[in-house]
């Protein structure tokens, strides 16, 4: 939703339709080398959590915002978006192929800033997609078939799950290169500088804007300003997934402070853009206000809040370890450092489900139940 110059509420969906695609018939042999897919494993912990009876249970899996009373939020300038959109009975007519032009503008306003050159010089294409996911394999389709540089992307290490099915379903190679370090549960640096100058001369690189998944772990500017160098030299081609954008800090200049810098020092870009997680929609509505910015900063410091009290209920609870990066670490997610054993623990013992990768959502987490959260923590890892 933006304010337009009359001061009033312009309202921008997207409009996929419904739509459903039936292949018959499933016993048919014509489907008889079909594999069957692997589980998705963010969604399968939300499964094991609805089957757990434990009144104490707590789902830190999925990157999905929770109120502080563990609660999906509706995010109040949503609320008013819904109303209006109803109030003002649109059409249901189809879109350009590219989808809406209107709402494209203040996408990608909203990630470069309204005035950017890259902007006002029409240097941007932008197209609609469903949601990052969607952006990711349009992105990616379009990469496989028309990037002049080798078929093969750059990840950090580790990165988002469905990074690499996606791209390898394009047939793209992917490679990786060192992100997280392990010891310090921070960026390694000068690890990831060292594999990205060896990267081939041309390539594709991906890189997560703000709060990287599932780690939390975002490189200083500094850093960034460095790495945008060194991805320079080697003409290397940057592929940005913003899916957090205003999360992170709750400020969304601050959060796109590497997108913009990349592109003020030259370079040419991709990007990927969700609004999933900083406007509340896992389903389907976009909506852009000034109301919006209040309620993104709101979950932000929310979530940084109980970042810190996490770590403060851990000191309490006579932990000796130190969990300094649990308020390092950026963003929805915090890559704990706890191993498979201590995660298989704490949802066995503690009710409190996770990724198996130690990743929790601090979204999910609530005042009520930190203590218990910190507690539980420190039973598996003391
Ligand atoms: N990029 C990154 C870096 C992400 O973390 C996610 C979502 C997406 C996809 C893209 P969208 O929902 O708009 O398609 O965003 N990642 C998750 O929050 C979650 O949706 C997560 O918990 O990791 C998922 O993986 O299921």
């Amino acid at each position: 939703m933006a304010v337009n110059s009359t001061g009033l509420w312009r309202l921008l969906r997207l409009q996929h339709g419904a739509s459903i695609i039936n292949v018959s018939s499933r016993s048919s042999s014509w489907w008889s080398g079909v594999e069957m897919g692997p589980p998705d494993a963010i969604l399968g912990v939300t499964e094991a959590f609805k089957k757990d009876t434990n009144p104490k249970k707590m789902n830190l899996g999925v990157g999905a915002y929770r109120d502080d009373n563990g609660k999906p939020y509706i995010l109040p300038s949503v609320r008013k978006a819904e109303e209006l959109i109803i109030s003002q009975k649109l059409d249901h007519e189809y879109l350009p192929i590219s989808g809406s032009a209107e709402f494209c503008k203040k996408a990608i306003g909203l990630a470069l800033g309204e005035d950017n050159p890259v902007i006002t010089d029409g240097l941007t294409a932008t197209v609609q997609a469903i949601s990052g996911t969607g952006a990711l394999r349009v992105g990616s389709a379009f990469f496989s078939k028309f990037f002049p540089g080798p078929k093969a992307v750059w990840m950090p290490a580790p990165t988002w799950g469905n990074h690499v099915p996606i791209f390898k379903h394009v047939n793209m190679d992917v490679q990786q290169y060192r992100y997280y370090d392990p010891k310090t549960c921070g960026f390694n640096f000068s690890g990831a500088l060292e594999d990205i100058s060896k990267i081939p001369e041309g390539s594709l690189i991906l890189l997560h804007a703000c709060a990287h998944n599932p780690t939390g772990v975002d490189p200083k500017q500094e850093q960034w300003d460095e790495l945008s160098k060194v991805i320079k030299n080697k003409k290397l081609f940057p592929f940005f997934d913003m899916a957090y954008q205003g999360f992170a800090s709750g400020d969304i200049a601050r959060d796109a402070y590497a997108v913009r810098k990349f592109l003020a020092d030259g370079h040419k870009i991709c990007l990927a853009q969700s609004f999933a997680k900083n406007m509340g929609l896992y389903g389907n509505y976009y909506v852009f206000s000034t109301i919006w910015l209040k309620d993104v900063k709101g979950m932000a410091d929310r979530i940084i809040s109980m970042r810190t009290k996490l770590k403060e209920n851990l000191a309490k609870e006579g932990s000796v370890k130190n969990w300094s990066h649990i308020t390092d670490q950026i963003g929805m997610f915090c890559f704990t450092g706890m191993t498979p054993d201590q995660v298989e623990k704490l949802t066995k013992e503690y009710s409190v489900y996770l990724t198996k990768d130690g990743r929790i959502s601090v979204a999910g987490i609530a005042s009520s139940n930190v203590e218990y959260l910190a507690y539980a923590m420190h039973q598996v890892t003391k």
